[in-house]
């Protein structure tokens, strides 16, 4: 083996130790936490302003479909924003380093979709 390829070959093995058994433990099931359904459909969004209780620095996932372009955004610092495309289906996770309350909003229709109460 020459001295490039076993430079290679130890550098495949680090990558390969890095991504190893991570990904799968964060994704072996469903993350605990708070899940929040949003559906955005004929200048609509469901929920429509419901609050949801959560806790600092819970994980919250958020499931968004939407039937428009659209730009969701979580009014909390720092804040979070996603892009949707219509038809397409978003997946988000976040969460909140302090108490407060949020809200996350659709800007394209400027509705408020759901208050998160961090306590
Ligand atoms: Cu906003």
């Amino acid at each position: 083996m020459s001295k490039a390829s076993f430079g290679l070959a130890a550098l495949l093995l680090v990558v390969s130790a890095c991504s190893g058994p991570k990904p799968a433990d964060e994704h072996a099931g469903h993350p605990a936490g708070a899940m929040v359904d949003v559906k955005i459909e004929s200048g609509k969004t469901v929920p429509s302003g419901a609050v949801v209780k959560v806790s600092k620095d819970e994980q919250i996932t958020v499931n968004i479909t939407s039937d428009i372009d659209d730009e969701i955004h979580v009014h909390s610092t720092p804040d979070h924003s996603f892009q949707i495309s219509a038809g397409q289906k978003l997946e988000e996770t976040f969460s909140f380093g302090a108490t407060g309350t949020y809200e996350m909003e659709s800007h394209r229709l400027k509705k408020l979709i759901v208050k998160f109460e961090v306590r």
